[in-house]
């Protein structure tokens, strides 16, 4: 098979009409004859041709586990495997004293983190402070591993603009906190945290730092070395790649000193009838068939998205994100959460007299796919006093007139409902 060829060189502005032609799900019409619109890019992304040809090749022409069989296929599907580790490093910037584990993703990556780094760090008394706008997963898994260490969860409060109140956030750390989960942009404010800064007064007190990247490695370059995280963890499914294959980056002497997450195959050194030992990380921490197509057309997107540049990328979704919370804040009602004066493309709004569920099914019907809920995020909902909101999240293949259609759908739904 050819290979796909690269959408343009690094450096080069945006031509968002070629990159939408690597997105054959873009060509769609739905709901009768209607263009796709497709602003649910926070939930998870569109793949590109290159992503779906790497999943295509990998069954039709080298199927096989990884790390066990001595033969063409398996060698093969190794290397390719084995391949995206590097790739990854790549992309995040990671420095060299830190390991690559894959997962199926972010919540996976976090729940290794609060299984095995958890317990051994984490006494009664101690405090691990969190952010008022994380996602649940990057909340839940703290809640669980405070209630049964007997530690204190403590959650930085979120200022009426969407950024994070850092005077709080220092009187919140002591010599007793342990880590600090911060998202790096917002799932539902599009808030870009401060995260070196706060990595940084972490670390004077001795804390780790685990940054949630779920929303920024899609959205902007990252650098995991500048922002001095210990650990980082991104989902594929939302940087172009398939579900199933994610990403926890760990500096090396913490993964080193974790215990395994999952027993079973390949995690193990030795096994004796009552007891083992365990491989070397990253090894340690994948047990089982890990979901090896997937994370070689993970690494795929990532060269899709270097292709491109993420520079251009960020560019790109700083201006259209500029426009539609112009365009969508002119309509009368209209009420958009997040000023943050640095933004990612994440737009949560709220209409006035219009319930999200019913705004995000009338815009279905147009096309339009948006999200409406709590965006599993339910205390940053209570700060903002909603129970739920609409949002439409952007990517580098959305286009001004695709927000133009949002804005004009809104304005019908406003009309029909009776609040326009
Ligand atoms: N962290 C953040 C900041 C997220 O936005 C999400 C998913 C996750 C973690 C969890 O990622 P997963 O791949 O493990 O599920 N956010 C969303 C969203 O905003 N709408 O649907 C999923």
């Amino acid at each position: 098979m050819a290979p796909t060829p690269k959408p343009q060189t690094s450096g080069q502005p945006l031509d968002v009409q070629r990159i939408r032609a690597d997105f054959p799900i873009l060509r769609q019409r739905v709901h009768g004859d209607r263009p796709l619109v497709y602003l649910d890019n926070a939930a998870t992304s569109q793949k590109p041709q290159a992503v779906i040809d790497a999943l295509t090749t990998y069954y039709t022409e080298y199927n096989a586990n990884v790390h066990r069989a001595l033969h063409y296929l398996g060698e093969r599907a190794t290397a390719g495997y084995e391949a995206v580790r590097g790739i990854i490093a790549r992309f995040i910037g990671a420095p060299e004293d830190g390991v690559v584990i894959f997962t199926r993703g972010t919540t996976e990556s976090i729940n290794l983190v609060a299984r095995t780094w958890g317990p051994d760090q984490v006494q009664a008394g101690d405090t691990i402070i969190a952010t008022g706008m994380e996602h649940h997963s990057n909340l839940v898994p703290w809640q669980m591993l405070c209630q049964e260490r007997g530690a204190k969860l403590k959650l930085v409060p979120v200022n009426d603009d969407g950024t994070l109140d850092l005077t709080a956030y220092t009187e919140y750390l002591t010599d007793r906190t342990r880590l600090v989960a911060v998202t790096h942009v917002s799932n539902v404010l599009g808030t870009v945290n401060p995260v070196r800064e706060m990595a940084q007064r972490a670390h004077a007190v001795g804390a780790r730092v685990l940054v949630d990247a779920a929303q920024s490695v899609p959205y902007m370059p990252v650098n995991v070395a500048d922002l001095e995280a210990d650990f980082f963890v991104f989902s594929g499914h939302k940087c172009g790649g398939p579900t199933g294959a994610g990403v926890c980056w760990a500096r090396r002497e913490l993964a080193e000193a974790m215990p395994p997450f999952m027993g079973g195959g390949e995690m193990i050194e030795r096994v004796h009838d009552d007891h083992a030992t365990w491989a070397e990380v990253p090894y340690k921490f994948e047990a089982g068939t890990p979901s090896i197509a997937d994370v070689i057309a993970l690494g795929a997107a990532l060269e899709y998205l270097e292709g491109i540049g993420m520079e251009a990328i960020h560019a790109y979704e700083q201006k259209l994100t500029a426009y539609a919370i112009g365009a969508l804040a002119r309509l009368p009602g209209v009420r958009v959460f997040g000023k943050a004066p640095e933004r990612g493309g994440a737009v949560s709004f709220d209409v006035a007299g219009l319930h999200p569920h019913d705004l995000s099914q009338y815009v279905d019907q147009q096309g339009i796919a948006i999200r409406a809920g709590h965006l599993c995020a339910q205390p940053l909902m209570r700060r903002l006093g909603v129970p739920a909101v609409s949002r439409a999240s952007l990517a580098y293949y959305n286009t001004t007139g695709e927000i133009d259609a949002l804005v004009a759908a809104i304005g019908k739904a406003q009309h029909f409902f009776g609040h326009g």
